[in-house]
């Protein structure tokens, strides 16, 4: 029985020793300690020795059982061991290596324009104001004082949707839609998409981009619209910046201007971006038009106003000496990069 227990002992230390996982082991375990594993069976036989070989023999057993049951725990974990070692290396992280170069975007250069020209309006109290771009020719025309046949409704000029409907050619019809919402005081500026029936060019574009500014109120003047465009224009391209109005026409304003800036490269005395001239033209503006405030139900005797309009793509163009339009649009990145 001694060595049935020494040969037992050998092969189950044997078998641990060559166990590679925890259920391997528990089968190990169940097949020599188990109820009906075979050192068990061994045990259970010690019934049939005599009285002074019992002790001695369930000495060695039980001295067998206990080698078993450290060397179980043991391989047990060694393994549990491994395993951790085996996934920490798997998974180990170099923290000092470089990062991967995940490239950065940044907003559009006509974006930017735009944000910075609403900042400049905002901290002046304008608020911003948005609406359709598919629009009724009421707001579009009728309603700035472009009568049934002013040659801005040709056809040519205007994408019709129906005789009733279009894709707006400016963002005034938002402003008409605030005059008919709110009552003065109004300070309301429009940016937006706009669409022309324009062929694509170095200087023109079908879609392309607007803001506009309207101001309504009691004793508004003509000298309110100077000195708001001259801050507009000295934050937006500098402190020295001068502006000057020519005489122009525009149906929904009276009087109109055209306002040019003063070349912010060369301060007026002639240069590559101003061609010569030491201004740069870029918006026009005026005083509303009557009949404008009449339609909205404002009464022109008692309120005045004056609005104005921009290109964002024309401002942009002339900030950055940027010659072709089609450079906004086509979104290559080696142009995008530079702003
Ligand atoms: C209302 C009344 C009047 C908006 C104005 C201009 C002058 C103007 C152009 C600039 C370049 C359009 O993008 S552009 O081609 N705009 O010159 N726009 S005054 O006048 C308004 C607007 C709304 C109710």
């Amino acid at each position: 029985m001694k060595e049935q227990l020494q040969q037992i002992k050998e092969e189950a230390l044997a078998a641990i020793g060559g166990a590679e996982s925890g259920s391997a082991l528990e089968r190990i375990r169940v097949a020599y300690l188990g109820k009906k594993g075979s050192l068990t069976a061994v045990l259970r036989g010690m019934g049939a020795l005599s009285a002074d070989q019992r002790p001695v023999i369930g000495q060695i057993a039980n001295r067998v059982r206990a080698e078993i049951e450290q060397a179980l725990s043991d391989r047990g974990t060694a393994l549990a061991d491994k395993e951790q070692n085996d996934r920490l290396s798997a998974e180990k992280l170099d923290v000092t290596m470089p990062g991967a170069d995940i490239p950065k975007g940044g907003a559009h250069p006509l974006y930017q324009v735009e944000r910075e020209m609403s900042d400049i309006f905002t901290s002046m109290g304008f608020d911003v104001a948005d609406g359709p771009e598919v629009e009724l020719d009421y707001y579009n025309f009728q309603a700035l004082n472009i009568p049934e046949n002013h040659p801005a409704r040709d056809t040519q000029d205007t994408f019709y949707i129906t005789d009733r409907i279009l894709l707006r050619s400016q963002t005034s019809p938002v402003q008409v839609r605030t005059m008919e919402r709110q009552r003065p005081p109004i300070r309301v500026i429009s940016p937006g998409r706009v669409y022309r029936s324009d062929a694509l060019d170095a200087t023109h574009s079908p879609v392309f981009h607007q803001m506009e500014g309207l101001v309504v109120d009691k004793g508004i003047t003509m000298g309110d619209l100077k000195g708001m465009l001259e801050t507009f224009a000295r934050h937006m391209f500098g402190q020295s910046t001068r502006i000057r109005f020519r005489p122009h026409h525009f149906p929904f304003t009276e009087p109109s201007a055209e306002v040019d800036v003063s070349c912010f490269v060369c301060g007026g005395k002639g240069c590559r971006l101003c061609k010569g001239e030491g201004w740069i033209e870029i918006l026009g503006a005026g005083m509303v038009h009557p009949n404008v405030l009449r339609g909205c139900d404002i009464d022109p005797e008692v309120y005045s106003g004056f609005a104005f309009g921009l290109g964002i793509e024309r401002v942009t163009m002339t900030k950055y000496g940027i010659d072709d339009i089609r450079l906004l649009y086509e979104n290559d990145k080696r142009f995008l990069a530079q702003f």
